[in-house]
């Protein structure tokens, strides 16, 4: 049983990210049907307002304060109660970061924030819009410090040289995370809010770019990391089997760490003022921080082989029939890996320099991230919410819950695969992405994207009423399902797994060497950037 204190600080989060994915979600409805043709928004509200409350509302909010309520949890449970000062501080976290994100959800209703979730330069928000963000972020860091201080506690107090591996797990998610805020709230700090202020007339684009995905790719790993502990931990003691290797997860975690943050120009591959030397050099490491994922599908094969087999199956692929698949708690992450195969396929196209000039700021990254953060990620935490939620609040996940989360999650599959599936295609032909409703004068072209977009709507239509079925889920659970123990599932190592180095535990080691590629991978680059740093720009508001 978790300690009701820990329990209230877990729900805390998950309640605002629940709030934050309702809303965010009737954008997302509301913008393919505007870009369909469908309708026209009435009082005045613009599509790129929806837009930038959809994307900030389900990329920031929804899944930051989804992962830390999961983290709480989770290290709650495998390392014990949350000492005194770690919880209280969790608590100082998220009362900055929900006072952040109203703030920011007000200035986006209020249309003073138009400026979409990169909130790329020259756009100018309200300088308010820039101060939230830094009270979501200082908010964050400040939860991240508790989950350390948790940690070198437990540490210190139990003398264990190896610590559990979800808690090990949620240290180095957070320890990225930190890392890679630090660009985020540099060009918060020192380029937008006194751009925005007024204090300075003019903004260096390029810098303020490449602040932003220094951290904006980082930010994709830090959604997709707690969906593999999920997978590395949670799904084993779903199917009966057991973890392929403790040392083979830390080591893909120690990979996500040093290979995840030094290749941000691969967002940049077609922006001028970076030199293609240094663009080459960012997609080699880009594709290393694909090495991970493909160490974690050879996990995941291994687990389901292995437990399969230990239940009798037979044959080359007779394990897949013994899978739990009535089972909401692995069916819904399942459905996640499964989309991840193509999702991920699609990212190394996104990597490669020469595709990257066909698909950049088209559709088709669009459906990229959808697939990716929307499906693989979303249906994963779907997937967690059905047994924490119950876990939380002392009640059960009752077969009907069961069943009608099984229904949810194909629902999902089905409307992501009909929007992200479209968005791919009509991507491929050219529509660009972040642009509302045209037929760009009745050009041919144009005219011819249109049945893709009506596509796009049909499948945004079903993943909208995914929505509302989660909802109910997610409040029946709450609130009403009968009173009872919920297991909070944590697998064991297998016995014939190899024993983990310690020194997958030497923090000093690994945040050096990744503070050392970051380094090498910016310093030149970026002094390039300052030296033949142009004018600048003045701040714009189209909408
Ligand atoms: Fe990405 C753009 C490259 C992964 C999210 N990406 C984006 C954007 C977002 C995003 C949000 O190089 C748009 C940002 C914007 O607004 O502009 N991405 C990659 C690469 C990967 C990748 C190389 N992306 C992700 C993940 C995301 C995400 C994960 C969210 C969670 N992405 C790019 C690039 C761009 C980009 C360019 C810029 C494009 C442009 O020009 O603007 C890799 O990490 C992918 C590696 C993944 C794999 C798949 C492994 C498969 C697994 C499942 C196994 C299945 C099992 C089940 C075990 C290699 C682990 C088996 C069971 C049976 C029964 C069979």
């Amino acid at each position: 049983m978790i300690d009701k204190r820990d329990a209230n600080l877990s729900l805390a989060f998950l309640t605002v990210s629940f709030i934050a994915l309702f809303i965010g979600a009737i954008a997302g409805l509301l913008q393919t049907f505007v870009r369909s043709g469908a309708v026209e928004l009435p009082l005045s509200i613009g599509y790129y307002q929806l837009l930038t409350a959809h994307g900030v509302l389900l990329a920031l909010i929804f899944t930051t304060f989804f992962i830390l309520g999961f983290l709480y949890a989770g290290i709650s449970k495998t390392m014990g109660t949350l000492y005194d000062v770690p919880r209280r501080t969790g608590w100082l976290g998220f009362v900055m970061m929900t006072f952040g994100t109203g703030l920011a959800t007000v200035l986006i209703l209020l249309n003073k924030a138009t400026v979409l979730y990169t909130f790329y330069a020259p756009l100018q928000a309200s300088p308010w819009f820039y101060i939230a963000l830094v009270h979501v972020v200082v908010g964050s860091w400040l939860c991240a410090f508790s989950m350390w201080n948790q940690y070198y506690i437990w540490k210190s107090r139990t003398k264990n040289k190896l610590s559990p591996l979800f808690s090990y797990m949620a240290v180095m998610t957070m320890t990225l995370w930190f890392v890679a805020t630090l660009g985020l709230a540099a060009t918060v700090l020192l380029q937008f809010i006194p751009w925005s202020i007024g204090w300075v007339d003019k903004i260096d684009i390029l810098i303020s770019r490449t602040l932003f995905w220094y951290f904006g790719h980082p930010l994709v790993y830090f959604w997709l990391l707690p969906a593999y502990m999920c997978w590395y931990v949670v799904i084993p003691k779903i199917i009966g089997g057991k973890i392929f290797s403790d040392a083979l997860a830390r080591l893909s975690f120690v990979l996500f760490l040093l290979f995840s943050i030094p290749v941000g120009f691969h967002h940049q591959l077609l922006e001028p003022g970076i030199s293609h030397t240094w663009k080459f050099f960012q997609v080699i490491l880009t594709f290393m921080v694909i090495v991970p994922s493909l160490m974690t599908a050879f996990s995941m094969f291994a687990v389901f082989e292995t437990a399969g087999r230990k239940k009798g199956a037979k044959g080359l692929f007779g394990w897949i029939k013994v899978l739990p698949w009535r089972d909401v708690r692995f069916f819904a992450p399942m459905m996640g890996m499964l989309i991840f195969i193509p999702a991920g396929a699609g990212g190394i196209i996104n990597a490669s320099h020469q595709l990257n000039q066909v698909i950049h700021n088209t559709l088709w990254v669009t459906g990229h991230f959808h697939l990716t953060v929307a499906s693989t990620v979303a249906l994963t935490f779907f997937g967690i919410c059905y047994w924490l939620i119950p876990y939380l609040t002392g009640r059960t996940l009752t077969p009907r819950m069961n069943k009608l989360g099984i229904i949810q999650t194909i629902m999902w599959t089905i409307g992501m695969a009909i929007m992200s599936g479209a968005m791919h295609i009509v991507g491929l032909f050219g529509a660009p992405r972040r642009t509302s409703y045209t037929t760009y004068a009745d050009h041919s072209l144009a005219v011819d994207w249109i049945p893709y977009q009506i596509a796009m709507a049909v499948g945004g239509t079903i993943l909208f009423l995914a929505i509302i079925l989660l909802m109910y889920i997610v409040w029946f659970l709450a609130f009403k399902a009968p009173k009872g123990l919920m297991d909070f599932p944590v697998g064991e190592v297998e016995e014939s797994a190899v024993s983990t180095p310690v020194i997958l535990e030497n923090w000093k080691l690994w945040v050096g060497i990744c503070a050392m590629l970051i380094l090498i991978a910016y310093t030149i680059p970026f002094g390039h950037m300052i030296e033949h740093a142009p004018p600048g720009s003045s701040g714009y508001k189209f909408w």
